[in-house]
């Protein structure tokens, strides 16, 4: 496969700062290497440039950085539809905020393609705040209500070219949802598997669900991937630490369906916080993350999935 990687550098988006490092952590974890070890054809793009920010006045006082994440979302969605024209685009986080603009280019394409997206929040948070709604008034706490065409953004943030349905929506993962982000995605129709139905279920026949109706509706699907997604003891480098988070293993299965399933054609890292990292290790986790969601495997065969015989 062509993989072409992008860096978007951001991190006026998180309550605090350090992810600007994060495409520089992630490539020097070996990235470029590890896609290429697995045969894939890597062009590194570098990083999307920062436009300049226009003023923007919003009645919600709390909100942090509007005309900075409002021109990056501008930026990084053109470079994202530019980028996942016959290729695969990888975008380095870059706190949350960068996702506004790596699925609206996207959907972008998709659009253009005739497919429909389907999008695969993996996050302790669901990210589903307007610009009225979020009390932090962090950025990276809107991206999914934006991509997915929820009010308020209007004039303050790009016009979308194209929303992504919410019922083609799954958050897996979700742990610290706050009341406004309940009651919207309840609304709004976004399936969510949130850690208690991880605990219940296994976390494997959540993920085959989704994914089965990706492969009915002939889809294609963005994987959006919060450090935070993942247990703290194991990465360690975010700003957002929320316990409970996916095991090792966990991840990994996750990763490994996805690749075994051929549907994902563009996949974020994000609000990897390098300055939080110790000695590397969570750079290194997503990194090896990366390379099992694009075929590296244990045995030289997939995990047969289905039910019957082993
Ligand atoms: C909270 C807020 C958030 C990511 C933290 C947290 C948002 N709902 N998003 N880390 N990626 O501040 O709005
Ligand atoms: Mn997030
Ligand atoms: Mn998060
Ligand atoms: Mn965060």
């Amino acid at each position: 496969m062509r993989c072409r990687i992008v860096g978007a550098p951001v991190q006026d988006g998180a309550g605090r700062m350090g992810c600007e490092m994060g495409p520089s952590a992630l490539r020097t974890a070996g990235l470029v290497s590890v896609l290429a070890e697995l045969g894939h054809e890597v062009e590194d793009w570098g990083a999307v440039e920062k436009a300049a920010a226009r003023p923007v006045v919003h009645g919600n006082l709390a909100l942090k950085a509007l005309p900075e994440i409002s021109a990056w979302t501008a930026a990084i969605a053109e470079t994202a539809y530019a980028a996942s024209k016959e290729a695969m685009p990888i975008f380095l986080g870059g706190d949350h905020s960068i996702s506004a603009g790596t699925v609206s280019g996207v959907a972008r394409r998709a659009a253009e393609r005739r497919r429909p997206l389907f999008v695969l929040w993996l996050d302790a948070h669901p990210d589903f705040h307007t610009l009225d709604t979020t009390t932090s008034g962090n950025l990276h706490g809107v991206p999914l209500a934006y991509a997915s065409g929820q009010a308020g953004f209007k004039g303050y943030f790009p016009d979308l070219p194209e929303a992504v349905d919410p019922a083609r929506i799954c958050a897996i993962g979700l742990r610290s949802v706050d009341p406004a982000e309940r009651r919207a995605l309840t609304q709004a129709g976004v399936t969510v598997h949130d850690m208690r139905a991880i605990d219940e279920h296994g976390i494997a026949p959540l993920l085959r669900a989704f994914l089965a109706r990706v492969e009915k509706e002939n889809g294609l699907l963005h994987v959006s991937l919060d450090v935070d997604f993942l247990d703290p003891s194991i990465a360690p480098a975010v700003g957002t630490t929320v316990p409970g988070g996916a095991t090792f293993r966990e991840a990994h299965l996750v990763m490994e369906m996805l690749s075994d399933s051929g549907l994902v054609s563009s996949l974020d890292l994000v609000e990897l916080n390098p300055f939080l990292d110790e000695r590397g290790r969570t750079a290194t986790l997503m990194v090896d993350l990366t390379a099992s969601l694009m075929g590296r495997r244990i045995m030289d065969r997939p995990t047969r999935s289905h039910s019957g015989s082993i």
